[in-house]
């Protein structure tokens, strides 16, 4: 297999979306999906129900955020998110339409990346509610590079329309339980 190069496992911040369908099935298989060789879930966020952010008229998301230690090269886990989607029936029809599942890279170790393929940080993590307030929930400390403070960057942005599902929760893969998050050196 091959490991990325400046690192041999780094933190890995993946947020997870679904508006069609159902919601916390597909998102619990994205999980199950993404766990796996080279990439270990590690935890996972409170489901977050969300109003959609641009596109055309559709139904509310639920989001998430997965923190995972991963020793795979970034394009390789870009992959690993898009064989996810497949999995769980997604087509693409129009941009920021309604999807079964959405997988996208938020920050993978500290690279850095403009590439419109993979773009490092995600360019818009920042600026929305619903990828900061899970991350938020599951990492209290995070820092977006680049950015700042997962905190103080919600706290500058509206989370009208982003509430808490208290009665939802999303469950690590068995064999990724009790492993936690730990600085990559
Ligand atoms: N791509 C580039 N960088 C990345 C990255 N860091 N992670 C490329 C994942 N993909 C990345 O993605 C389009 C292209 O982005 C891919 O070819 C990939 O190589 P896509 O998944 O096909 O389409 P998309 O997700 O609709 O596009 P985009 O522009 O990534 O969407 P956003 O900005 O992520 O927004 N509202 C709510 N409430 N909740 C949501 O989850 N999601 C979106 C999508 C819009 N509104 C939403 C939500
Ligand atoms: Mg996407």
């Amino acid at each position: 297999m091959t490991r990325a190069p400046d690192c041999r496992r780094r933190d890995v911040v993946l947020a997870l979306g679904s508006n069609l369908g159902d919601r916390m099935e597909n998102l619990q298989h994205g999980i199950d999906a993404l766990d796996g060789d080279g990439l270990t879930a590690a935890a996972i966020s409170g489901v977050f129900e969300t109003t959609p952010v641009g596109g055309p008229a559709q139904d509310d998301y639920l989001n998430a955020v997965l923190l995972a230690r991963s020793s795979l090269p970034a394009l390789e886990i870009l992959a690993r998110c898009a064989a996810a989607e497949r999995a769980a029936g997604r087509v693409r029809a129009v941009r920021w339409g309604p999807r079964t599942l959405d997988v996208d890279i938020i920050t993978c170790g500290e690279e850095r990346s403009a590439d419109p393929d993979l773009t490092l940080p995600h360019p818009r993590a920042h600026e929305r509610a619903f990828v900061l307030a899970p991350w938020l929930d599951v990492q209290p400390t995070a820092v977006l590079p680049g950015s700042g403070p997962v905190a103080d960057l919600l706290a500058g942005t509206s989370t009208a329309g982003v509430w808490r599902r208290a009665d939802l929760a999303l469950a690590l893969p068995a064999r990724a339980c009790g492993r936690g998050m730990t600085p990559c050196t």
